[in-house]
């Protein structure tokens, strides 16, 4: 038996304020790519099953533009006659009961079989059951939903979990409305043939279980996601399990470092090749204050012309005056730099900085850590 388990597609996600040919903003053309390449890859692989682990959708109330896509790519997957299984994440789950769930638009598609109810939902064929535990608003009913879980397994079929939550990293509850899975619950995926799991964003087997695996999005959804190898995973379940991961083309993310203790020659050391139409990422290292204003960020944008786009992250010198300054982690970058100017500088010297700094500032933007 063959399966193709794919999740984290996030359709409608866009970014950067950058417009591709068409007029669609070109990181959210950049997610349609890629779910369209992994449909080609089905097509091609012609699966027994397709199971996607959650968050389809970026929002739980899409955009007219994803919402239309989904559907004409459910269209093909649809007619290929092979069963679609699909559990709601996070982030396509409405957080109260007033709205509608988004996955109810796919309802109507013969071979796509959803669960979004929040709650335990088997899904039966004649070789095979889907044990489907979508994301819960509510996880104090998580435990009786597993425990429903295990009592259906059967024995005469192959049994597969799907599940859209963090396992194993039970200590990393970052994320507002996640579920983490009970650790003390994990002795039920031995009983699966296959666990596919959703919600973190890279490729990865989960800890000691031989059959648990995460498959990773189809694309970053945030410049914090450093992965230049984003994929799908094709399980086969015969007499042993076998999982292999396959990866699509993406965008690539290049990094690079500008140490500014000696600016001129780092910038002349810089090896840039192969970043056409990349996402760059430069570090400016070792900074001192008065260094940062003269430094504009296009002149360091100009280094990288070809890129699509040229993130700059501002990493300051620590000298011995860092204490001065009190409490460092409770100021805002912005606060700390005036901070050290005006303890630097004379009245009339800070007051025109300031507002050069306030302007410098209003054009940076701070990018949030959102890898799930
Ligand atoms: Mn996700």
């Amino acid at each position: 038996m063959k399966i193709i388990h794919f999740s984290d597609t996030h359709l409608g996600f866009n970014d950067l304020e950058i417009l591709d040919e068409d007029n669609i903003n070109q990181r959210e053309a950049d997610f349609y790519d890629a779910f369209s390449q992994v449909v080609k890859n089905i097509k091609i692989i012609k699966p027994d099953y397709i199971i996607h682990t959650g968050d389809l959708f970026h929002r739980s109330s899409p955009s007219n533009r994803a919402i239309t896509f989904a559907l004409e790519q459910f269209k093909i997957i649809n007619e290929l006659n092979i069963p679609f299984i699909m559990i709601a994440g996070n982030h396509s789950t409405p957080r109260t009961n007033l709205s509608s769930p988004i996955l109810k638009i796919f309802e109507n598609f013969q071979n796509i079989h959803l669960s979004y109810e929040q709650k335990y939902k088997k899904i039966e064929f004649e070789d095979a059951v889907f044990h489907t535990l979508p994301h819960m608003n509510d996880d104090t009913k998580a435990l009786s939903q597993i425990e429903l879980c295990e009592q259906n397994i059967d024995s005469n079929r192959k049994n597969i979990m799907m599940l859209h939550c963090s396992v194993g990293a039970w200590y990393l509850m970052a994320e507002f409305g996640e579920w983490v899975y009970p650790p003390n619950k994990e002795d039920v995926f031995a009983k699966m043939d296959y666990v596919g799991l959703g919600h973190w964003h890279g490729f990865q087997k989960v800890g000691k279980h031989e059959n648990v695996y995460y498959a990773g999005s189809t694309e970053r959804t945030s410049l914090n996601d450093k992965r230049n190898s984003k994929g799908f995973v094709v399980v086969d379940i015969d007499e042993s399990l076998s999982v292999n991961y396959h990866e699509i083309n993406i965008r690539p993310i290049k990094t690079y470092e500008i140490d500014c203790e000696d600016f001129e020659s780092s910038i002349e050391a810089l090896h840039v090749e192969d970043i056409k139409e990349a996402l760059v990422e430069v570090k400016l290292t070792n900074l001192t204050p008065l260094q940062s204003i003269d430094i504009q960020a296009n002149d360091i944008k100009n280094l990288f012309e070809k890129a699509l786009h040229v993130n700059i992250k501002r990493e300051f010198k620590k000298t011995d005056e860092d204490a001065n300054l009190g409490d460092v982690e409770a100021l805002s970058l912005e606060e700390y730099f005036l901070e050290h100017i005006k303890e630097e500088s004379q009245e009339k010297e800070y007051d025109r900085l300031k507002n050069k700094v306030k302007e410098l500032f209003a054009n940076y933007e701070e990018v949030s850590d959102d890898t799930h």
